[in-house]
């Protein structure tokens, strides 16, 4: 064939008489052919596909870190059946979330003879998932607590191996895990019992799925106002919920969590944050009817296509009432926060799936006549994400160490307040560095990275929501402001003494001494900001939440990574690791000097910039 195929090219005819001459060309062809040319470089191209292995097992730096913090017994146990996980992950799951992308969720709302049926059909590789998360333990794992407080943790790493393979299932499973602990948190009253028993079972016949139902069409940021779902007490004590549910994520799943405002007898309701309640539904009855409930449509999303998102009418659906009249922000706060966390390991997996494939790439394509990786400067940009990665992963794993703890109440008052404090800011920054991962990773395999089945794209994609769903950066920011002012300050002693006890750690080895000077300029320019902060008008705290925010994800990741780089085991990586975070400016917030861009003129000038105004 390829002769042929060069033939024709060459405009040679094998027409009858002229197979001498034909027979003259063609020794010239096979000679040609032994040469380089354009389209053999192309099958070559082909060969050049970044393949990886088990991901457990070619993650060294999770290795390390758990060989480093587990007590042996349980990393020996944890370490076996994450090793299996790995290979199920290569040889069965990775196919199947693929599978989920190739075949999104599709929405039938009529059936053939006009009957309104509001079906989400999802594809066979979507339900596969489901069972594997229950066979899998994912859920089940972490409420379990075999391992006492490395269960959460343990369960997280399943999680972050299982995210960028998982095509868009790792959301139902955030939203498993908030409805969980939130039952958890109340006490898994009797009426919730079976559906706490479901969403953490193992039996892919039993588990449940549940959605979050809290963005409303007037907001989903300012849930306190956005929200007009209004809830009717019935005689037998459940509610009929009637509004409209603009975002619902995994769509398909059994039940929700949602928020509504509860009428009085003339059909009054309380307005504002106070004014909502948290309730449990139902999505669907045995026998699979919609419980009252009618989808609108489906979202057509930038990413996360996979997964359906529906607009859907609430129109009497049955529903129970599960936090006190009144306390539902902060009731679905505990599913909140553990979304977040769910955001996090995604972020962190999708950095850590971009820098593999990208490490990969770099170990097979050939530029100027060598390999990318023998290119040094593209070897920079590679490490320079592989610090990214490492830094965001350790924030990543504190969190859960400090939520597992929480779950097995051997959190001090310390622990509990930094976790609070950790959570947003993580959440907020890992987000941002999860898309600029990808973007950057994405440029690493030139033009290749930008086409659709290499399924880089996708990875993009699904990474750019991550600073949006859950809290985007700003909203988070604030919070990290909120939480602040709660504690009266208190997390802010919490958190400067959690990052001095690591600088502690990282004194005796005299390589990081250079990290540890930057550290402690940084920590003192932090403390100098909040205290001259205190004395301005409260609008400075506001625009300086973000930089704020930046810096306490900066100073306390840099922490993180010299305490593991003094570990009596750490490699030269590590130090080399911790010091190049060190060597970037870790504390914006200190760098705008002056309150320049804090102060209340500053609101003015922004207005100014954004709309071309004159002043300037
Ligand atoms: O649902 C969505 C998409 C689902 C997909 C999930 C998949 C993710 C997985 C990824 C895997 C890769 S997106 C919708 C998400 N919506 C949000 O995130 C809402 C964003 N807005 C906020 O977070 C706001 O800050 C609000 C809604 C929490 C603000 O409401 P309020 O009413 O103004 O809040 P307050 O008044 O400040 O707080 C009310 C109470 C307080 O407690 P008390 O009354 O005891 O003082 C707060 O301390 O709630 C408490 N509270 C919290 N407690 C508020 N936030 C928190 C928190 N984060 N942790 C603990």
């Amino acid at each position: 064939w390829d002769r042929c195929q060069t033939l024709r090219i060459k405009g040679i005819s094998t027409t009858v008489g002229q197979e001498q001459q034909v027979s003259t060309q063609e020794k010239q062809v096979s000679e040609d052919l032994e040469m380089p040319h354009a389209r053999r470089e192309t099958e070559t191209l082909f060969h050049e596909q970044p393949e990886t292995g088990n991901r457990y097992l070619e993650d060294t730096f999770l290795r390390n870190y758990l060989k480093a913090h587990l007590p042996p017994k349980v990393l020996e146990e944890v370490h076996q059946d994450l090793e299996r996980f790995g290979n199920r992950l290569l040889t069965k799951i990775h196919a199947l979330g693929w599978e989920c992308e190739l075949n999104p969720p599709v929405f039938r709302q009529y059936d053939a003879w006009g009957q309104r049926i509001d079906s989400i059909d999802t594809c066979s590789a979507w339900r596969s998932m489901k069972e594997i998360s229950a066979e899998e333990g994912l859920i089940a794992e972490a409420y379990e607590r075999r391992y006492s407080n490395w269960s959460r943790l343990y369960q997280a790493v399943k999680l972050y191996l299982f995210s960028s393979s998982s095509g868009g299932f790792n959301c139902p499973l955030a939203m498993t895990d908030g409805a969980a602990q939130v039952i958890e948190s109340l006490g898994i009253p009797e009426s919730l019992k079976n559906a706490f028993e479901r969403l953490t079972s193992r039996d892919p016949k039993k588990f449940w799925t549940s959605g979050q139902w809290m963005t409303e069409r007037r907001g989903g940021s300012d849930v306190a106002n956005g929200t007009e779902t209004v809830a009717r007490k019935q005689p037998d004590g459940t509610y009929r919920l009637y509004g409209f549910k603009w975002f619902t994520s995994a769509a398909d799943s059994d039940m929700a969590l949602t928020l509504a405002r509860i009428a009085d007898d003339e059909g009054q309701c309380p307005q504002g944050s106070s004014g909502l309640s948290l309730f449990f539904l139902r999505v669907r009855d045995e026998e699979g009817k919609l419980n009252s409930i009618q989808v609108q449509r489906l979202k057509n999303k930038l990413g996360t296509r996979q997964m359906a998102t529906a607009e859907l009418w609430l129109q009497g659906a049955t529903a129970e009432l599960i936090s006190a009249e009144g306390r539902g922000v902060a009731s679905i706060s505990n599913m909140l926060n553990i979304t977040r966390i769910h955001n996090v390991i995604g972020a962190v997996a999708s950095m850590r799936r971009m820098i593999s494939l990208s490490r990969e790439y770099a170990c097979r394509r050939v530029a100027f006549g060598k390999l990318l990786k023998d290119h040094p400067l593209h070897m920079q940009t590679l490490a320079r994400m592989e610090v990214q990665v490492r830094g965001a992963f350790l924030l990543m794993m504190e969190i859960v160490r400090l939520l597992g703890l929480a779950e097995t109440n051997k959190a001090s008052e310390q622990d509990q307040l930094l976790l609070r404090l950790l959570v947003p800011v993580a959440k907020l920054y890992t987000g941002k560095q999860a898309s600029a991962v990808a973007v950057e990773a994405m440029e690493s395999f030139g033009g290749q990275g930008y086409m659709e089945d290499t399924g880089l794209p996708v990875i993009l994609r699904d990474a750019l929501v991550l600073s949006i769903w859950e809290g985007t950066t700003n909203i988070l920011s604030l919070d990290v402001l909120r939480c602040l002012a709660k504690s009266q300050g208190q997390v802010m002693a919490v958190f400067l003494s959690s990052v001095q006890k690591k600088l502690e750690l990282a004194l005796g080895t005299a390589e990081l001494a250079s990290a540890v000077q930057r550290m402690r300029e940084a920590i003192g320019s932090l403390t100098r900001f909040m205290e001259a902060a205190g004395s301005q008008p409260p609008v400075t705290m506001e625009l300086a939440a973000r930089d704020f925010s930046y810096s306490l994800a900066q100073i306390y990741t840099g922490a993180l990574l010299m305490e593991h780089a003094a570990r009596p085991d750490a490699s030269s990586t590590d130090t080399c690791a911790a010091l190049r975070w060190c060597n970037q400016e870790l504390c914006p917030v200190a760098a705008e000097s002056g309150f320049g861009s804090y102060g209340a003129g500053a609101v003015q000038w922004d207005s100014a910039l954004v709309f071309g105004g004159s002043r300037l």
